[in-house]
């Protein structure tokens, strides 16, 4: 029997991506997906007409990249409101997640910030869950990477560029996010086969 669907949380900043990253792998990969967006009354309006107020929800089933380690993957998607009033919702998000990935818009600085406060508070709710950040609007990731790294509190390699409204690039995102996740879960297979062998 397949194991249950593995629970991704896409997170980050307003503004980052976050809900067109779930449109486009619900359009691509064939999905349903239900967002709670409404209309922006703060500040923010100039940057984007709404924003996710509760969650962004999807499932859909991930083919593997050929020559893959893993087998077809049903994911379950939850996307967290961006806006830092509505943190209290990401450690309810983040319960028995399998996995998450952090939303960036690395033209603007302010996306920076916020992303930074972001990997802290995950990294602080979950320690061990495998991450990645992904990057959009990044023209020069060789020229920029370990500055942005830093400015992100995260490892360089933890940083992948991608345009969410691209399926290509958002499945690869995804795919090399759950490549982590299995190889987290056979790791842990094998301490539990070892620990019966021993
Ligand atoms: N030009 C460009 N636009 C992008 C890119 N990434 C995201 N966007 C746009 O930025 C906006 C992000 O909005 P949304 O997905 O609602 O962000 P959320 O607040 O994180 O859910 C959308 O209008 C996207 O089309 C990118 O790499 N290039
Ligand atoms: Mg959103």
């Amino acid at each position: 029997m397949s194991r249950a669907a593995r629970k991704i949380v896409v997170t980050g900043p307003f503004g980052a991506g976050k809900t067109t990253f779930a449109t486009t792998l619900t359009q691509g990969l064939g999905g349903t997906l239900t967002t709670t967006e409404t209309g922006v009354s703060d500040e923010t309006a100039a940057l984007k007409t709404s924003t996710t107020v509760a969650l962004d929800h999807t499932s859909f089933v991930v083919p593997p990249a050929p020559a893959s380690a893993w087998d077809a993957t049903h994911v379950t998607l939850f996307g967290t409101p961006g806006q830092q009033r509505f943190s209290f919702t990401w450690e309810l998000l983040a319960r028995n997640m399998d996995g998450y990935l952090v939303l960036v818009d690395a033209s603007r600085s302010a996306s920076i910030a916020q992303a930074a406060d972001v990997v802290a508070a995950f990294a602080r709710i979950a320690p061990a869950t495998p991450r990645l950040v992904a990057v959009s609007r990044w023209p020069d990731p060789a020229g920029t990477r370990t500055h942005l790294a830093q400015l992100l509190g995260t490892a360089p390699t933890a940083l992948v560029a991608c345009d969410p409204r691209d399926l290509a690039q958002s499945a690869a995102v995804l795919r090399l996010l759950l490549d982590g996740v299995h190889t987290l879960e056979n790791r842990r297979t094998q301490v539990v086969t070892d620990g019966v062998n021993a």
